[in-house]
């Protein structure tokens, strides 16, 4: 089983991740985890901190001459801002603010003399640490044929009006654009100057991110126990992501809305194996994998840092106070959508791994081309995707 561990202070040495149960074998390709770094610290509107960092992997441990040994790999982006802070002392904070961590942070481990030692850990500059080992993952799950991309669909309000006839124009419109979404000339310039406002007038934006999964193997997953179910241990790594409140898979939460029959997928098979004409169910039946691409949405709230402080209080003197204004960005929508897909990777590779589990991904590999049951779910064999 793969595990992802986090370590690391926004303005500390560097932020690590601790990733065990990697299978042996694994080429590592070190661009592909720096431009997924890059991206995470894309898009308009984010802080000053990302003119100072320039995000890369440096691997410590777990990968020999190119390759996983089975080991723990031990990832860090160093912090370049360290530097700069390494010899202040900046001042303390006493006046939490809302929406983060700071308030209860501060009476929960103790911190009541500064709120610093809290939000250095909450602060999202952790993400980077954790979209270094989804990348990692993310190449062992490329083995399988596994793809992912993600869009925007809502952006601080404002709904992308594009048109794409089906997934891969999807993918491929929403990657080139500048706001990660299906958005036409009008749609970029209404989303500029709404972040522009939101920068002048110091507030913060949120949006709803859906993801794709696409090929993913079918059988992934189980209705057995509720650990097992597939769409549950998604949403618990999609809600672990930093100012992610809510998540909805396939029609969501419109299945409210409609009658059983408008609800399912109904079944058909062809030359290529079982298939459905709709996947309202977002490609999850019964806690598996269905064969069709596992869709979801996921709502990020505004960054509670803003630079137009909100009401708090001061936790020495409990009189009203207004929040601190610390550095950060106005909205982060575009990252949180490289976030999300860093942070699912490691629950399809274990899903993978219960069924096909092996300790070198040439046995994991086998095993997989062996499943005669994948061919007749209609997934393609492996010398489809090499
Ligand atoms: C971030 C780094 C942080 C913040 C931001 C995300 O750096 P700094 O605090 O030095 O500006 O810009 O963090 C938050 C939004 C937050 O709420 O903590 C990053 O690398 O993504």
């Amino acid at each position: 089983m793969i595990t992802v561990t986090t370590a690391g202070e926004s303005h500390g040495r560097g932020m690590i991740a601790t990733i065990t149960g990697m299978p042996a074998g694994l080429e590592v390709d070190t661009s592909f985890i720096n431009e997924e770094l890059r991206l995470r610290q894309s898009g308009f509107g984010r802080g000053g901190r990302m003119k100072i960092e320039t995000d890369t992997v440096d691997i410590l441990s777990g990968v020999m001459g190119g390759k996983t040994t089975g080991a723990p790999v031990v990832l860090v982006v160093w912090n370049k801002d360290w530097e700069n802070w390494k010899d202040k002392t900046p001042q303390p904070i006493h006046t939490p603010r809302p929406g983060h961590a700071d308030l209860i942070g501060m009476y929960k481990y103790g911190h009541l003399d500064d709120a610093r030692k809290v939000l250095e850990r909450a602060s999202a500059r952790e993400t980077a640490a954790r979209v270094a080992a989804g990348a990692l993952v993310k190449l062992f799950l490329r083995q399988f044929g596994v793809g992912m991309f993600s869009h925007v669909v809502n952006w601080g309000g404002i709904v992308p009006s594009g048109k794409a006839e089906d997934l891969e124009e999807l993918k491929t419109k929403t990657a080139v654009s500048p706001f990660r979404w299906l958005g036409t000339q009008e749609d970029d310039v209404q989303l500029t100057a709404l972040i522009e406002k939101a920068m002048r007038e110091g507030f913060t934006l949120g949006g709803i991110i859906e993801t794709i999964v696409h090929p993913i193997p079918p059988m992934l997953g189980s209705y057995q126990t509720q650990e097992q179910k597939l769409d549950a241990r998604l949403a618990c790594a999609v809600l672990s992501v930093q100012a992610i409140k809510g998540i909805e898979f396939g029609l969501g939460f419109e299945y409210a809305n409609r009658p059983g029959k408008e609800a399912m997928d109904a079944i058909y098979y062809g030359e290529k194996g079982y298939y459905r004409k709709t996947n309202y169910a977002g490609g999850i039946e019964g806690g598996m994998t269905n064969g069709n691409p596992i869709v979801f949405r996921s709502v990020m709230k505004p960054i509670p840092t803003q630079m137009s402080p909100l009401e708090t209080v001061h936790i020495h003197t409990k009189e009203k106070a207004l929040s601190v204004k610390e550095r950060s960005d106005v909205t982060a929508v575009y990252a949180a959508s490289v976030v999300i897909e860093a942070a699912i990777s490691p629950v399809l590779a274990n899903a993978l791994l219960e069924r096909y589990g092996g300790d070198h991904i040439d046995r994991i590999l086998e095993n997989f081309q062996r499943d005669p049951a994948l061919g007749e779910l209609g997934y393609p064999g492996l010398s489809h995707f090499r």
